[in-house]
């Protein structure tokens, strides 16, 4: 058996009630076969796949609260601290009532390899909360980031672990939580990423995930022959990386004509107002039939949908597996040629094959959603200098970091003779510079 085999084996039997994070391993072992069969005694002896696949270190808690009834409520809070070879662990907590240990262990793994793809000093980690941020005060939010802060603080730290943003993680969030750390620890320090702009935050951060998305897109179809000019998007998810992609595909000159979120989806047929999902989402925190009130010439259609609609290219931005096999017939059939991920994982493992053998450009999404945490690690620099950069020069920064992630992994892909597949490419670029690391650090 190959060692390969061997360490997925392995990774089955001590993780089998962990479907998501058994599925980003499978995905990732896979397409790292040529480079591991290229080192396999090397890697073998050093136990890299075995130290790669298990978090450092994971802290789960208990995170009690007090509801605006009086009534005590409690949730589970996890941090997995991945993987410090190459930085202090970096990226962000998601609250959802579907998070577990799987779920934050999933997004964990996939976030040492993409940030090793910015090319910045920053290692793996995630976290988060079965809490669910809808439809509660903004007292209740905070009663709760300040208890799930009174234990994590002992965990994190500008040079130790750096949480962020993720699902039902905004800048309020973020606020509370910068607030209590801060208060408990008395240090002014940055601990935390995606924070506002009067406290240590980067410009161009919000905007981050959905730009880097499409300036990797434009990366993309540009080295295929293709432009994004006139073309339609299809993109689901109506949080912060939906909208922002939105946003930068009609400035790339795209007709972004689809939204969705947990409920429904919208089709505009004039294409998705930019201004109209920001009131509607960031400013009321409402549904989208909202937006159907506002724009009466949209359609809105409850539950899931946006795959049908006829397109050039789709952009998953919503979460994870919301893509699958009878989505990516439809979108072929339909004749759309480039996905490209804004979530994580958001095409299931069929689906991203049937597109591959199918000719369809295909963006993994730790390589093209990675524009958030690069800007993460940009406003750490700029927090560890005291000194804040302009919009222009963060946005340079982040599109040049895209652009290199491009060609990174299609060389990574041709190197390793499979040309034109980037998840190859992105999970062999990635692994490489985690592994050098890993081997000059010692058995740690
Ligand atoms: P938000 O909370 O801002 O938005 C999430 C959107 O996805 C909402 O529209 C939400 O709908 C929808 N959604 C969430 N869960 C489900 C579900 N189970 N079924 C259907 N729709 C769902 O999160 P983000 O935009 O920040 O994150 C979206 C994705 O991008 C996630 O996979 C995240 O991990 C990934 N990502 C985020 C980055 C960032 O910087 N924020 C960086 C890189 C990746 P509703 O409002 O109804 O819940
Ligand atoms: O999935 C991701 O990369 C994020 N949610 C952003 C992490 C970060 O540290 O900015």
């Amino acid at each position: 058996m190959s060692y390969v085999d061997e360490v997925l084996e392995l990774v089955r039997k001590k993780n089998a009630s962990e479907p998501e994070f058994l599925q980003a391993v499978d995905e990732v072992l896979n397409s790292l076969r040529p480079v591991i069969e290229a080192n396999e005694e090397l890697y073998k002896r050093e136990a890299i796949l075995e130290r790669i696949i298990e978090p450092e270190r994971q802290i789960k808690f208990r995170v009690p609260w007090v509801d605006d009834k009086g009534q005590v409520q409690v949730n589970t809070g996890y941090r997995v601290q991945f993987n410090s070879a190459i930085g202090p662990y970096k990226g962000g907590l998601r609250l959802h009532p579907s998070v577990n240990t799987g779920i934050i262990k999933f997004l964990g793994f996939e976030q040492i390899f993409k940030n090793s793809l910015t090319g910045l000093p920053i290692g793996g980690g995630k976290g988060g909360a079965d809490f669910d941020p809808k439809g509660k005060s903004d007292r209740e939010v905070m009663a709760f980031c300040q208890s799930f802060i009174t234990e994590l603080y002992k965990y994190i730290g500008a040079d130790t672990d750096v949480p962020a943003g993720d699902i039902g993680t905004g800048a309020r969030e973020i606020g509370y939580m910068y607030g209590q750390y801060k208060r408990l620890t008395g240090l002014y320090e940055g601990v935390l990423t995606g924070k506002g702009l009067t406290y240590g935050g980067s410009l161009a951060r919000t905007e981050a995930t959905g730009y880097g998305l499409l300036y990797f897109t434009d990366e993309m179809l540009k080295s295929n022959g293709k432009s994004l000019e006139g073309k339609t998007v299809v993109v689901s998810g109506a949080g912060n990386v939906a909208t922002y992609a939105i946003q930068k595909a009609w400035q790339l000159g795209a007709k972004p004509v689809t939204c969705s979120d947990s409920t429904g989806w919208i089709y505009d047929p004039d294409g998705i107002d930019v201004a109209t999902l920001i009131e509607v989402k960031q400013v009321k925190r409402a549904r989208l039939t909202e937006y159907k009130a506002m724009r009466p010439n949209a359609e809105y259609h409850e539950g899931k949908g946006v795959w049908t609609v006829k397109c050039d290219v789709a952009l998953p931005c919503a979460t994870q597996n919301e893509l699958d096999l009878d989505d990516a017939k439809a979108l072929v059939a339909n004749g759309c040629f480039a996905v490209a991920e804004g979530a994580n994982m958001p095409t299931t493992m069929e689906a991203t094959k049937y597109f591959q053998e199918n000719g369809v450009l295909f963006a993994p999404g730790k390589a093209s959603n990675a524009g958030g945490v690069a800007t993460s690690a940009l406003e750490m620099s700029q927090n560890s200098e005291r000194l804040s950069w302009t919009f222009e020069e963060v946005d340079s920064k982040l599109k040049n970091i895209m652009i290199n992630i491009f060609h990174n992994a299609d060389e990574a892909a041709k190197k390793y003779g499979c040309p034109g597949d980037y998840v190859a490419g992105a999970n062999i670029a990635g692994f490489e510079k985690v592994v050098t690391a890993m081997l000059a650090q010692g058995v740690v």
